[in-house]
């Protein structure tokens, strides 16, 4: 079996070789890894690092996206395209997910449980450590909504870390371009009546002098996104 891990990344020159030793570290048995990481052009060193690391590690790949449509989600898009595992793991260039979550977070695909799973912010804690009460409020009401337009329990629809059977990625057409990719594919994966199990995982928020990117218009494009695919397919 093996587990495709996508990092899209744009300018964490700060983070990105830790996440990158992180996630080479975790040992998940004999479970293989693969680290792709799609970089939007990003002003900073975060493409060479990557493709310094990539001459020396076989298992990480470095996709460069050059003069297309920025985003969080064109970068995910682009990097399934190249993935081979059985697995897919978003994971975030920056340290505010924790690699050594990723055992918890693959164990009920991996024993067939389920095919979906989020790593909720929000069960081991009230409030997630650093998160900014914007945030706070934010994650806590695009839960309460994706609960009651397509009749979930989930705990944290906009969490960084979703997991995936690829076969179930694959399976959704994907057209948003930048963070409503967490919502785009919380609603189709619930419209298609597939379960999200949750576990919980550790997270310490990062904020917008650390490199946060996301920003309120895209809370609201968060929202709206869960409202439009109740409505449309
Ligand atoms: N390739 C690419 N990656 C991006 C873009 N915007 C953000 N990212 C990456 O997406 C990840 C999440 O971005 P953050 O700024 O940390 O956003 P966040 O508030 O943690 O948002 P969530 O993804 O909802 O958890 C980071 O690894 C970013 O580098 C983009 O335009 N292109
Ligand atoms: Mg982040």
């Amino acid at each position: 079996m093996k587990l495709s891990i996508i990092i899209p990344t744009l300018n964490e020159e700060a983070t990105i070789s830790e996440v990158i030793r992180r996630v080479e570290s975790v040992n998940l048995g004999s479970i293989k890894k693969e680290i792709i990481v799609v970089d939007d052009d990003s002003s900073d060193r975060t493409g060479l690092i990557v493709k310094q690391l990539s001459k020396k590690h076989k298992n990480v790949i470095l996709i460069s996206r050059k003069s297309q449509l920025k985003g969080k989600s064109k970068a995910i898009q682009e990097g399934l395209t190249h993935c081979t595992g059985d697995i897919i793991i978003i994971q975030d260039a920056d340290l505010e997910y924790d690699p050594d979550d990723y055992g918890r977070l693959i164990a009920p695909i991996v024993n067939g449980a389920a095919s979906v799973v989020y790593g909720s912010r929000f069960i081991e804690r009230k409030w997630p450590k650093n998160m900014a009460w914007g945030n706070f409020l934010a994650n806590k009401s695009l839960s309460f909504l994706t609960n009651a337009l397509y009749q979930s329990r989930i705990t944290d629809e906009a969490t960084g870390y979703k997991v995936f059977s690829s076969d179930v990625l694959r399976s959704i057409t994907l057209t948003s371009v930048k963070f409503d990719f967490c919502p785009e594919v919380t609603a189709k994966i619930l419209k298609k009546g597939i379960k999200i199990q949750e576990v919980p995982i550790s997270y310490v928020g990062r904020n917008k002098q650390q490199g946060k990117k996301i920003n309120i218009k895209d809370g609201i494009m968060a929202f709206w996104t869960l409202i439009k695919y109740h409505f449309v397919d």
